[in-house]
């Protein structure tokens, strides 16, 4: 069975609506195609079946060793694909009508497509952070963007969500980008890298350490760097640069990416990056084949376990800079390199659905496509990003963008889909990537280890219009934010109304604002002056919260 064709036929794409239609009341009910009662057609899964009979196992006191395989046979699998950088208008189904991505329409028309789903903070580091640990990022001083050489993040002794999964028999990998740090100090990156990935829930990893712009540009195998010559070893060093190492602020002409911002270090495959590094010539990443390495890598974990439960991170590195997909998608949208690197994004996505069809894992697994924040155009790199854009409008009806406490830093794509268990539609509730934690361990029946996750399973599965009522979102330095049901209040934060290398507004103002989102998506209305009294109620509860 093709299932990609199937779900076309049965859902076609055109019955999704218009996003600026579609952020609304989250506690307006929930829209499927066949009936407005989120329960009415839902087909109790197998693993529904189970809980229901109470054979789920309870609390997790039963050790991950002794799960038989009779009792783990109907947990879904889980996938977790990843953007970085993708806004909420990036996508066709998302209402984007300049940029055509029909594999993740194909995926949002099979699935349930969320209005209000967010990730917690407008850049990577905490935004991934929350996603992994069900924690507020704020809470933690160091969740800022890593250097390449950053210690990790995570603290090995916390149960993460990987780590949840793993309590309830589940094999664990990631695939893609990481950027939560590395080591516990000074890394040898000739030797294992003893703290990442593996020591906080992934069975396997093979990753990019922090970002595509940033040293080393190599990927790391369950800690070992793939196809690295150990007679010619790498350092890197994100203070000063190796005597002798060609950069891209010293030499201009040996880049093929001009630069508008930053990244004057280390030239590698022709770009210059964040940061410093030498030797390690045999296992430095080619920009064109990363796209192709990830998927393979992900193709590959899901084949080898397809015989049990699995949950995959997969973490795509597109649309961030530098944006150099494959020759196969270069000039293909029209949009210069960011709009060719989401098509690439959304072949990818493609390609690893099909193999998850070809494994006849479909109806068992439930996947997430979601975005780590929200869109930039010129993020450092001259690609013309800005130039070529058009019409485009990568935030859809939203203020701000990545960085932003508007909201279009945080207010992101959300697709859920799991074929024969979720009823396809869109959904208003309001949920949040930091609500993983807690609604996958309602799923496989663990304690949520996730301080401030929020279950949210039943909107997530489509069986009810109510996510959460409060979400605190922060700008990635650990500035917040009050969502509240359809209301968004920022507080007062002294400093620039724009961040003029990005040519995005902070969101920063000396004054409280307070938009309704219904009513006005693109908080073109600031409304704190006449909502006194929500106003005050919603300043009240951050403090309570914060
Ligand atoms: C910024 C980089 C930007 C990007 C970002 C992290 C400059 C001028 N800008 O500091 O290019 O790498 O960090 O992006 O260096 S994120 O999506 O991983 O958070
Ligand atoms: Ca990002």
């Amino acid at each position: 069975m093709d299932f990609r064709k199937e779900e076309l036929i049965q859902h076609p794409v055109s019955r999704i609506q218009n996003p600026e239609s579609s952020i609304q009341n989250p506690e307006s009910s929930l829209v499927t195609c066949h009936s407005t009662h989120p329960m009415k057609h839902t087909q109790p899964s197998p693993w529904t079946i189970l809980a229901a009979s109470g054979l789920v196992l309870q609390g997790g006191c039963a050790p991950k060793d002794q799960i038989s395989h009779e009792e783990n046979r109907d947990k879904p699998n889980i996938v977790v694909i990843l953007a970085d950088d993708l806004g909420f208008g990036d996508l066709s189904c998302y209402g984007a009508v300049r940029l055509h991505t029909p594999n993740i329409d194909r995926l949002a028309a099979g699935g349930l497509r969320f209005s209000n789903g967010y990730c917690t903070a407008a850049t990577s580091t905490p935004s991934r952070f929350s996603l992994l640990t069900g924690q507020y990022a704020w809470r933690n001083d160091r969740a800022r963007v890593l250097p390449g050489d950053a210690p990790l993040l995570i603290d090995p002794s916390v149960t993460t969500l990987p780590g949840m999964l793993q309590d309830a028999g589940y094999v664990t990998g990631i695939v893609g980008k990481w950027h939560l740090g590395l080591g516990t100090g000074t890394i040898d990156w000739n030797r294992p890298v003893q703290a990442g990935p593996n020591q906080v829930g992934f069975d396997y990893s093979y990753i990019m350490p922090a970002t595509n712009d940033r040293c080393p540009t190599v990927f790391i195998e369950n800690g070992i760097i793939v196809g690295l010559n150990p007679l010619d070893p790498i350092t890197v060093n994100y203070k000063e640069n190796f005597p002798g190492e060609p950069t891209g602020k010293d030499y201009p002409d040996r880049i093929r990416m001009g630069l508008t911002q930053g990244h004057a270090g280390t030239i590698v495959n022709g770009i210059s990056r964040i940061g410093f590094m030498k030797g390690g010539t045999r296992a430095r990443w080619t920009d064109e084949n990363m796209a192709d390495t990830f998927l393979l890598k992900a193709q590959e974990f899901i084949t080898a376990n397809s015989d049990r439960p699995f949950f995959l991170y997969y973490a795509l590195h597109e649309p961030h800079v530098p944006r150099v997909p494959n020759q196969r998608f270069v000039g293909r949208s029209g949009l210069g390199p960011r709009g060719d690197a989401i098509l690439e994004a959304d072949w990818a996505v493609g390609e690893f659905l099909e193999r998850l069809d070809e494994l006849g894992l479909i109806h068992s697994t439930l996947v997430i496509f979601t975005s780590d924040n929200g869109p930039v155009l010129d993020d450092g790199y001259a690609d013309q990003a800005m130039e070529l854009n058009g019409s485009h409008t990568p935030c859809g009806p939203m203020r701000g963008g990545k960085y932003s406490l508007f909201e279009a830093g945080t207010h992101v794509p959300f697709i859920v889909s799991w074929p024969g268990t979720i009823q396809p539609g869109i959904s208003d509730a309001l949920v949040c990537q930091v609500d993983l934690t807690a609604s996958f361990a309602a799923l496989v029946g663990q304690p949520n280890p996730g301080p401030d996750s929020e279950n949210v399973l039943e909107a997530l599965l489509g069986r009810s219009p109510a996510g959460r009522t409060c979400l605190i979102l922060e700008n990635g330095n650990g500035r917040t934010v009050l969502r509240e049901n359809e209301w968004i209040m920022i507080p007062p934060y002294p400093g620039r109304q724009l961040y003029e290398d990005v040519n995005i507004e902070t969101g920063f103002s000396v004054d409280y604002q307070l938009y309704n989102l219904i009513l006005d998506s693109g908080q073109k209305e600031n409304l704190a002056a006449h909502k006194t009294e929500k106003l005050n109620q919603m300043v009240e509860e951050l403090k309570r919260r914060r």
